[in-house]
């Protein structure tokens, strides 16, 4: 069975919550949550590095015994410890932890005395008003517990974008590799490279089915075989993603890429052009009557309605039919169009590398500018920058300017944006740097108006450059903060800053619609990756999916520029 990157992090992450629900000690908890949270944001295959006798020992928080436990992970699909304490706890106790209010003490408590072992005994003794009545429960924590066992009943959880390339790449490797196979793709919100997806959507070319598909539900990853059919299957994988597999003539392959690319609201918009034009389009081809007009390929589907080809992370019927009409559709940046990262932490606080190996790391992606942005004293979890360590930093970093070829790294800082809108750093040091990156790390919950005053104020200051991760959220984690987004986008710009799309897989913030508000308002972009180790600089082609989704060209983003372009687009208005 072959091993993913996020196989490893679900059962480091597993392992720490039934260490934790015996009461193990925090620090052996907090190990394998360390681990998990490395392996899930590595850009490489964990496996291809064991296969290739790397030194896993090199990565973050990962000592010999973790090393070792990967090693076994990788070749066996578990580990001996995740066995032993599977088989002495009832498995829906776990779930149990992700409900608010309820750590691992109070789970054990739970389950020792009222015998809850799962989540729908959790659901029967609140319901019963058993657990107000629990020694240090009460009623608060038992109506939230209710609150949230119905709130995550109607949340349908997506997939990562990230992720679900994980599992699709070796997938569509694996169908390749049928005989009889044609074209195999990825279409639908994959294709148009959402943030996340619902389910994957696989399209496979070939004249005869059969084969393709007892090839398709007889994956080693098939967890479930939900609907077989001559033309279309679909399967429940063990990661829980959901795949539709359709298989098409050679001659509609073009039409059914456009067809289950969608977006629905997309699809519909050019089917009505087709009836005005006297057709019928459907996944099969674009038909006058009988006769096929179009169906092979792609573009001959939107030549059919008067369109030039449409990029599919524009085809959310946002105006793009409009603007393809008109000849005006956005010419997208791209990934090569990137010369330089403007987001990334180091050693110095919760990054994983030195100064030197994030440099060198961004001279072998080709980049002309790298700028080095630890946290501020603030974030002293992450043993933020006082203004005496930044200093330090700032001299090593000429240090290294000087012997440095080929690249660039620019003095930055991601200073916290206080409560009271303030910049965590004196401006007299913030003032001696190339940028600042400014993010609110603390008090998410203020109300909309105090939160967008609070990022406006910051705006003031003379020094702020960047907005980073301008909404904070984590995908399937953490609700973004509320704050009135065309009201910052408008002070951009106005005042010349620059909002950041964080190329994070699971931030992606600022949202598509963001982006392409930004882009039309005037408001300058800039996609860094928020990189904590040298591999995560890699992750910047998320960001620029992101951006792409929201319309933006190469010049509406500043790190597309040259060093010298870059200092000019940073300057204040
Ligand atoms: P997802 O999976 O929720 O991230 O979003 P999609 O866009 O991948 O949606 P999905 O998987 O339901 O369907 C894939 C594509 O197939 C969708 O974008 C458009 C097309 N499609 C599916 N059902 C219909 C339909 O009833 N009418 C039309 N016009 N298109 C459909
Ligand atoms: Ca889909
Ligand atoms: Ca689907
Ligand atoms: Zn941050």
């Amino acid at each position: 069975m072959p091993v993913h990157n996020s196989d490893v992090e679900e059962i480091f992450n597993e392992i720490a919550d039934l260490l934790e629900i015996e009461g193990a000690n925090p620090f052996r908890v907090r190990a394998y949550r360390n681990a998990a949270r490395t392996i899930g944001s590595l850009s490489r295959n964990v496996r291809d590095m064991v296969e290739e006798d790397e030194d896993l020992t090199e990565l973050p928080g990962i000592g010999e015994d973790l090393a070792g436990k990967i090693e076994t992970i990788v070749k066996t699909g578990t580990v001996e410890q995740l066995e032993k304490l599977r088989a002495r706890t009832p498995p829906g106790l776990t779930k149990l932890l992700d409900v608010s209010g309820l750590g691992p003490k109070r789970v054990q408590r739970l389950r020792e005395e009222l015998g809850v072992e799962s989540m729908a005994d959790l659901e029967r003794v609140a319901k019963e008003h058993k657990i107000r009545e629990l020694d240090g429960f009460g009623e608060k924590i038992e109506q939230g517990i209710i609150e949230d066992i119905e709130e995550s009943k109607e949340k349908e959880q997506r997939t990562l974008l990230m992720k679900a390339e994980q599992v699709a790449e070796p997938l569509v490797t694996y169908l390749k590799a049928s005989e009889v196979a044609g074209d195999v793709v990825v279409a639908g919100s994959y294709r148009r490279r959402k943030e996340t997806v619902g389910d994957l959507d696989i399209l496979v070319t070939c004249a005869d089915s059969g084969p393709v598909m007892e090839r398709f539900v007889g994956h080693e990853e098939v967890a479930e075989v939900v609907s077989r059919g001559e033309t279309r299957s679909t399967v429940m994988l063990r990661s829980g993603l959901q795949v539709d597999l359709r298989v098409v003539p050679q001659a509609s392959y073009g039409a059914a890429m456009h067809y289950f690319t969608g977006s629905q609201a997309h699809n519909i918009a050019v089917r009505k052009r087709g009836v005005e034009r006297g057709y019928k389009i459907n996944e099969y081809g674009v038909y006058r009557d009988s006769e096929v007009i179009a169906g092979e390929e792609e573009a001959e589907v939107f030549r059919a309605v008067d369109l030039p080809w449409i990029p599919p992370e524009l085809r959310e019927d946002r105006g793009e039919i409009q603007a393809a009409e008109a000849g005006e559709l956005p010419e997208l940046i791209g990934v090569g169009d990137m010369r330089g990262d403007l987001h990334c932490h180091t050693k110095a606080t919760d990054g994983a590398d030195s100064l030197a190996a994030m440099a060198r790391a961004g001279r072998e992606r080709g980049y002309d500018y790298l700028a080095i942005t630890d946290h501020s004293r603030r974030v002293a979890m992450a043993h933020g920058l006082d203004e005496k360590r930044l200093r330090e930093q700032l001299a090593e970093i000429d240090r290294l300017n000087e012997e440095l070829a080929g690249i660039t790294l620019l003095k930055g800082i991601e200073v916290d944006i206080l409560e009271d809108g303030s910049l965590d750093l004196p401006d007299s040091v913030l003032a001696e740097l190339d940028l600042t990156v400014c993010s609110v790390h603390y008090r998410f919950d203020l109300s909309r108006e105090k939160q967008t005053e609070r990022i406006l104020r910051a705006m003031d200051n003379p020094q702020f450059r960047i907005l980073g991760h301008p909404t904070g959220r984590l995908l399937n984690e953490r609700e973004p903060f509320e704050v009135d987004m065309e009201r910052l986008v408008e002070a951009a710009a106005e005042r010349g800053c620059v909002l950041e799309v964080n190329a994070q897989p699971s931030r992606l913030d600022l949202r598509d619609v963001d982006c392409q508000m930004a882009r039309e308002r005037g408001a300058k972009l800039a996609i860094s990756t928020d990189a904590h180790h040298a591999a995560n600089l890699d992750l910047m082609r998320f960001g620029v999916d992101q951006a792409r989704r929201g319309w933006v060209r190469p010049a509406d983003v500043i790190n597309t520029r040259d060093l010298a372009g870059l200092r000019q687009a940073l300057q204040r208005s």
